[in-house]
């Protein structure tokens, strides 16, 4: 494709594992495509979340592209839960070898998509105020990476140290050496980068609003004779991994009955199985009501702070660290060495719960105290699902917007997640209403495959405009809050609300069900070629093969 080609079959913004995959299918059917990303290579999520210790939070083995034997075949991991360079390696290997760079268009920001209602085609508007019309608009933003949330603390401009976000690392490596280092937030990035910031650095201050639950995971290096078998059974395998409720195979070593059926003794020794094997999670299906009763949720809770207690030395620290959530409820946190890291001389903890915190010239204070500090790592998330894509100024049928058709989050809805009344033939991949507990990169495979397998049949059956109705929408965003209703995460506010940015209204943003129920809604409507959406036809439209 001529990247000065202004008049386009698919524009879509972000070179990550989605929009790779995407261009991928798009182009093979010969439809004429752009990919439009911010940063100067692929990777998307692992381009950007360079942080020390940034790393996948679900086994490798099966966070990676399945939609190819050959892709699948090639490449091998070299440990159990690789870091942030391998991911990006492997982004690069697939753009290689499926020769994906030569229709992205790098260093290149989408700022506005309008929807010409006059020619039934997107008009989008790069940052160099290059204009590209295209018949369909495809967001692929990733759920989390394209808006970091820097909170507004009192006095950030004051600062006269350096200051960093996990999201948002520099490409240059930072030296910690000889510095004293504050990080803010213990979420998944903060206990990612901690144990490794603490290695360096002189001195190291976790400031800490809430702790969370952090379940150890081994790294380990696969064992060849499983990773030839699911080589060798591809088919099989990636079927398997369709009908687990996570869309990723993990061995249950949990009991098939409740918690109480079994006396302490026994129960005490099954967790302590648990929390040595290569993930800890598997305690959060320990016993078949982990998850749905209060108290068996804080028996393992209480194993937890025991084990808490037990590695973390200092007892006043420990007690700072004791979390009073379900268990769960949040998107669970994997940690290397995170609670061991804090008896280190040179880390300590500070509780900022109750106290004030505000930024001065020469560090944070906290309450009366002054820590000085000579940079401050903001590991504090991101506006998740709807952050990147309210940051582009969308524009639909009537100049419509996102958040006016949101009502500004009072009335939040979408039609499977992927597309959006008043938005014709623009389609969000991995936005809003993707899977909490799901295998992103098999979760966002069938998003892409149920897009382009969409605009192939609308562009075979000659069809100038898609739209869902608004009774689709109402009906997949009762489904959604049905299931929300029922799960741990609806009881603890946190991203998956939009609950940890101020002043963004709290809304059920994600489906909190199993895989294969969320697999096969999308298949139905496929299949039903495309119930729950209007069409309108052109005659005049010529397949562009
Ligand atoms: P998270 O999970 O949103 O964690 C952000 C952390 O930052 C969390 O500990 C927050 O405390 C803390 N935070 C946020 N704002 C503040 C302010 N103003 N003051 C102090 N502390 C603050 O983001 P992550 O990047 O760690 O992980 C996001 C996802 O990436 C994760 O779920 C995985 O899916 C991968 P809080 O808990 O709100 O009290």
């Amino acid at each position: 494709m001529n990247l000065n080609q202004k008049e386009l079959d698919v524009v879509v913004v972000g070179a990550g594992f989605s929009g790779m995959y995407l261009l991928h299918l798009l182009r093979k059917e010969g439809y004429s495509t752009r990919v439009f990303e911010k940063g100067d290579n692929v990777g998307g999520t692992w381009y950007w979340n360079r942080y020390p210790g940034a790393g996948c939070d679900i086994e490798t083995m099966y966070y990676c592209y399945t939609f190819s034997e050959e892709i699948f075949k090639e490449w091998t991991w070299s440990t159990s839960f690789p870091r942030q360079p391998e991911l990006l390696k492997y982004a690069n290997f697939v753009a290689d070898k499926l020769d994906l760079r030569r229709d992205i268009q790098f260093n290149t920001r989408i700022v506005s998509a309008h929807f010409d209602e006059k020619i039934n085609k997107w008009q989008i508007q790069t940052d160099d105020n290059e204009v590209v019309i295209a018949k369909y608009f495809v967001t692929a933003l990733g759920s989390l990476s394209s808006a970091t949330h820097m909170p507004n603390i009192k006095g950030l401009k004051d600062f006269e140290g350096e200051i960093y976000h996990t999201g948002k690392w520099p490409h240059e490596k930072v030296d910690f050496k000889g510095k004293r280092v504050g990080v803010i937030g213990t979420g998944s990035s903060g206990v990612q980068a901690i144990p490794e910031i603490a290695k360096g650095a002189e001195h190291l201050k976790v400031f800490q609003r809430s702790p969370q639950w952090v379940f150890p995971c081994k790294d380990e290096p696969p064992k060849p004779k499983e990773v030839q078998a699911m080589k060798d059974n591809f088919h099989n395998w990636r079927r398997r991994m369709d009908e687990s409720p996570g869309g990723f195979l993990q061995e249950n070593f949990g009991k098939p009955y409740p918690t109480f059926d079994d006396t302490r003794e026994e129960r005490q020794k099954l967790y302590e199985k648990l929390w040595q094997s290569r993930s800890a999670t598997a305690l959060l299906s320990a016993y078949t009501d982990t998850r749905t009763n209060d108290a068996a949720n804080e028996d393992v809770a209480n194993f937890i702070r025991s084990k808490i207690k037990e590695i973390v030395k200092d007892s006043t620290t420990a007690e700072k660290l004791l979390p009073n959530l379900l268990v769960g409820a949040k998107r669970p946190i994997f940690g290397k060495d995170y609670y061991e890291t804090y008896n280190r001389d040179n880390v300590s903890l500070v509780d900022i719960r109750d106290t004030s915190i505000e930024i001065t010239k020469q560090g944070i204070r906290t309450g009366d105290t002054e820590h000085e500090l000579d940079y401050i790592v903001f590991a504090t998330g991101f506006d998740g699902l709807t952050g990147g894509l309210l940051k582009i100024d969308i524009l639909g049928r009537n100049d419509l917007t996102l958040w006016g058709k949101w009502d500004g989050f009072k009335d939040f809805k979408t039609n499977l997640g992927l597309t959006h009344s008043g938005f014709p033939n623009m389609f969000t991949i991995w936005g809003p209403h993707s899977t909490a507990f799901t295998n992103a990169l098999r979760g966002l495979e069938l998003h892409v495959e149920w897009t382009f397998q969409c605009i192939d049949y609308l562009q075979k059956h000659a069809v100038e405009t898609i739209e869902a109705t608004a009774e689709a929408e109402d009906e997949w965003t009762n489904f959604n809050d049905a299931i929300a209703s029922q799960s741990l995460s609806n009881r603890v506010p946190s991203w998956y609300h939009g609950a940890n940015i101020e002043g963004k209204p709290p809304a059920n943003l994600m489906y909190f069900g199993d895989w294969p129920t969320y697999k096969a809604k999308y298949d139905e409507v496929a299949s039903k070629e495309y119930e729950g959406f209007l069409m309108t036809r052109s005659f005049e439209t010529k397949l562009k093969r």
